[in-house]
Formats: structure tokens, sequence, C-alpha cells
């Protein structure tokens, strides 16, 4: 029987395999299925320590259908250097080195071996998703938290802002970032698609709703990821060898009217239920201001 829409532009094979050890409604296991998808299951997985190295399943089983290496926090795209190297030494050209690491474990602890790896221009694709805390441990706040959010370190709030780290790795001049969301699989999966058919580092940054530590019920993981997205909070592109473009439905989101008002978002999520007035004006400020920067990206 053929399946329904968009199922149908997906590959059969699955990588992510049931048995799994995420929590209803998690993330990580939409997301790296369809990564692991485009990459047709041909890629050795660096994981640094993170939700999905639970997810995966006590060793010596695992739940997913490619070789896995499960890695000190700070190492991970040190690790995937070394792999590659030892690829290409042993002449191995058909399977990609790719990193799947947390937010934790990469815009605060994993930044200097990313940022090692970037300038060396290490054939990798590095994605990193973003679930806003590091949630593993029991959600601590990290760089990514957004401004306002609740976390067991930030129990009236996080005061600072989201670190921008794709914009860190546009700086890198790599051939390519992109922002992808795990609400909008069509696009997650073209963009790992295109990264796998270029040279050198690669870099991802997904955006990755947790029911657990952002505190809103399981089934509620897309619309949360979609609303993120439709109110401007997170916003999906890619940058081409410097050339930026919008994707997927922030194409049509340059104008302000056009987005969502954030409300619509918080909302839905307990970890902001405290937010001020005042804050949430300040989160809408933010973002009006990230959209700025964006508005200059494209007139670049
Ligand atoms: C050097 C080091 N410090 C702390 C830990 C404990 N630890 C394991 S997973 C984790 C949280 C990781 O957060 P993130 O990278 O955001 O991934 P998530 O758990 O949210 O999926 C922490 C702090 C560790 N394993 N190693
Ligand atoms: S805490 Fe969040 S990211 Fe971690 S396994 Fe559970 S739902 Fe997934
Ligand atoms: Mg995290």
């Amino acid at each position: 029987m053929s399946k329904p829409g968009v199922l149908r532009l997906f590959p059969e094979e699955e990588y992510v395999l049931p048995g799994h050890a995420a929590c209803p409604g998690c993330p990580i296991g939409i997301g790296l299925r369809y990564v692991l998808k485009a990459l047709e299951g041909k890629a050795i997985v660096v994981i640094p320590a993170c939700c999905t190295s639970i997810v995966a399943g006590p060793f010596p089983r695992s739940a997913f259908k490619v070789p896995v290496l499960h890695i000190a926090f700070a190492a991970a795209a040190a690790t995937a250097s070394g792999i590659l190297e030892a690829l290409e030494a042993k002449g191995i050209t058909d399977v990609h080195v790719v990193v799947w690491a947390g937010d934790g474990g990469t815009v605060d602890i994993g930044i200097q071996a990313l940022s090692g790896a970037a300038e060396r221009g290490h054939n990798i694709i590095y994605i990193c998703y973003d679930n806003e805390a590091y949630m593993n441990t029991g959600i601590q706040r990290s760089g990514a938290t957004p401004y306002g959010a609740w976390t067991t370190t930030t129990v009236t709030g996080k005061r600072e802002h989201k670190k921008d780290v794709p914009a860190i790795m546009v700086a890198h001049r790599i051939p390519y970032v992109a922002t992808a969301s795990v609400g909008f699989p069509v696009d997650l999966y073209n963009k790992v698609k295109k990264a796998s058919m270029m040279k050198g580092l690669k870099y991802i940054h997904l955006h990755a709703p947790c029911p657990v530590g952002w505190r809103f019920p399981s089934e509620k993981t897309i619309e949360v990821a979609r609303l993120a997205v439709e109110t401007g909070m997170w916003v999906l592109y890619e940058v081409v060898y410097g050339k930026f473009k919008l994707t997927g439905p922030s194409a049509r989101l340059l104008d302000k009217k056009q987005r969502k008002p954030i409300g619509e978002y918080l909302r839905l999520q307990e970890r902001f239920r405290k937010l001020s007035e005042q804050d949430v004006k300040e989160l809408q400020d933010f973002v009006d201001s990230q959209w700025e920067y964006i508005t200059k990206m494209l007139e670049r």
C-alpha cells in the first residue's frame, strides 16, 4: 500500500529501530530517523554524552542500525576528525562521518573541538540537536537555553539570550551551514542530503523541542516545533558557500506581519509560565533583532 503525503518522499529503510529508550514524544528519534534516511544509513555516528547516549540503548545492544561511537563530552568533533583521517588512510570514501551532539555538547562544551575541525576543513557532517538545555542530567540551562526559560538552574527564568552558534559557524566560512527543525522533516531531509554531497565541514543546527524539559504534553512535539518557526522564534535557513537563503515556511516570514505572535509558542510550554509582560517583550525584541540580522545576511 502506498504511503500518504510526504512520507512517500523518504526511503523505506529504517535506521532508528523500535525499542529505543527515548521518552514519548522525544525529538531525537524523529530527527535522527530522517538524518539517517537521508544518508541511506551510510554513516558512522559519533555521539558525545547526551540523551541520545541513552536512547541508543545499553551496550552491546543498539537501537541504531549504523556504527556508533559514544565519546566524552568535549571530544566529538575531534573524534570524528580522527575517524575521517583513518577512513581516508584506508581509502574508504563511501561512508559519512557524522557527529550527532546535544546543545550542551555543542554550544558550550564541544565548541572548541568543533571550531578546530571546521578550521581544518574536515569532511564531517556535524548536527547539533538543540533541546535548549542539558536534559540528560536533569534540565540544566545551557548557552542555547532561551531568555526567560525555566530550568533547574534558572528557576526564576534565564536572564541571558540564546547563543547563536549557526552564525559562529558561518564565520568559519565552511561550505554549508543550515538550521532545521524536527517539525519540518522534508526541509531537514533535503538539507542533510545536500550536506552529504559537499566536501568539508557541514554544520546543521536542529531545533528539537523536548516535552520533558520544556514541560508540554508529549503529543505536542511537532506542534511546538512548527510554532517555533511560524512565530519566527526559530528561523529555517541555509548558507551555501556564504550565500544565505531562507527555507521552508521561514521564506515567507521576512515580513513581520506574516509571523504569529510569539505568545502562541510560549503558551504551550510550562517552562515559560512565569514570564512577565516585560519578559515577553524582551524575547520579542530579541526575535525581531534576529530577523534584522537575517535581512542583512540576505542582502550580502
Ligand atoms: C565532562 C562531563 N561533564 C558532565 C557530564 C554529565 N553529562 C552527561 S550528558 C549531560 C547533558 C548533555 O546535554 P546536551 O548536550 O544538551 O544533550 P541532552 O542531554 O540535552 O540531549 C551531562 C552534563 C559528562 N558526561 N561529562
Ligand atoms: S529528556 Fe527530552 S530529549 Fe531527552 S530523551 Fe526525554 S524527550 Fe528526549
Ligand atoms: Mg540539550
